[in-house]
């Protein structure tokens, strides 16, 4: 299987994220990329391709233009404040609070942008993120020219993002900027299956209202986990995406006994919609080692993930999410596309 990676990632490391109260090192880090790549080497996956840039138009079928100006020129703005560590938003406009203006000031346009603390910007951040969008982007077109299946090695990763939000590590959403695409390459209709530990709310979102891009998520039940406010069974799509959205909430401790089945389920599903092709929201921090994560999958678990993936039989682009176990990350995302293209 051909991989699309870009060194470019490098640009983006944040300091520190602040988790259980305290500011602790930031879980997504660069190492992460490199240990996936390290793997994709080391096992002969297959060969290794830089992106090419798309330019800003794909990006913004799917985010909001404002949101796409603000993430660009997020650093100068606090840079301008005379702040020279990374940017992080602090306050936030829930219940009764105004949306309708947007500020002005730095500060409130973090908080207006995003949903939690755990995006920080730095000076890297906006070409970090242009280029992991661009990788799948890359991947798409690989895939599209070529029939087979391909993986892209995004970092940022992008599901928690929505049309004008960032959050939880991810700032533009990869996997739905490949999926818009695909339709406006002439797609009829593509699923997009994300089997990252944490609820896609991002990519759930920019879908809900749509019947040409089928949605399923499996992940930690929202009610005792990030991003606790979206990702229950009973969210189905609304207007002409009523049925397209499907979630599969799962306990703590679920491990590949429970998950097998939920996923099983969840290829149905796909198979009933018989979409042009799939793209995969790939995040392995399901792993019963993850750091901040409470499933229990094994490392072998993840070639029986991909062999169910795979058994569909459709064009697939793996877009690559979270994973914070990174002496096994590479090992558990490379088993999932191995697995895949042991019966695809
Ligand atoms: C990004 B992706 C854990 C706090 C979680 C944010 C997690 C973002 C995960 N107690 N903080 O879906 O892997
Ligand atoms: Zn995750």
């Amino acid at each position: 299987m051909l991989t699309i990676y870009s060194d470019d990632h490098h640009l983006h490391h944040g300091n520190a994220e602040l988790i259980d109260g305290t500011l602790k090192p930031c879980f997504e880090m660069p190492s992460r990329a490199d240990m996936v790549l390290q793997r994709v080497r080391q096992t002969g996956l297959g060969d290794i391709i830089a992106p090419s840039e798309h330019g800003l138009e794909p990006l913004l079928r799917v985010h909001d233009a404002g949101y796409v100006r603000f993430l660009e020129q997020a650093w100068s703005l606090w840079q301008a404040e005379g702040r020279n560590h990374d940017a992080l938003p602090l306050v936030w406009p829930v219940r009764g609070l105004r949306t309708d203006r947007i500020p002005q000031d730095i500060d409130g346009l973090m908080g207006y942008y995003s949903f939690d603390a755990g995006v920080p910007i730095t000076a890297g951040t906006w070409q970090a993120i242009r280029s992991s969008a661009n990788v799948a982007l890359s991947g798409l077109d690989a895939m599209l020219a070529s029939g087979r299946s391909t993986f892209a090695l995004c970092r940022p990763p992008g599901h928690h993002a929505a049309a004008d939000y960032m959050g939880g590590y991810c700032y533009l959403n990869n996997a739905a900027i490949a999926a818009q695409a695909m339709l406006d390459k002439g797609a009829k209709r593509v699923a997009i299956l994300d089997v990252d530990y944490h609820h896609g709310n991002g990519t759930q979102s920019i879908f809900y209202g749509r019947g040409d891009v089928q949605f399923l998520s499996l992940h930690g039940d929202p009610l005792v986990e990030y991003p606790y406010f979206l990702g229950y069974a009973d969210e189905a799509g609304t207007g002409a995406g009523l049925g397209f959205n499907h979630n599969y909430p799962l306990a703590h401790g679920t491990d590949w006994s429970h998950y097998g089945p939920a996923l099983a389920d969840a290829c149905g599903k796909i198979a009933a919609y018989a979409p042009d092709a799939l793209v995969v929201s790939l995040g392995v921090d399901t792993f019963e080692q993850d750091p901040i994560s409470r499933f229990k999958l094994k490392n072998a678990d993840y070639l029986r993930m991909g062999e169910a993936i795979g058994a569909l039989g459709l064009p697939t682009l793996f877009v690559m999410e979270g994973g914070y176990a990174v002496e096994d990350i590479g090992v558990n995302a490379v088993n999932v596309l191995s697995g895949f293209e042991s019966v695809a």
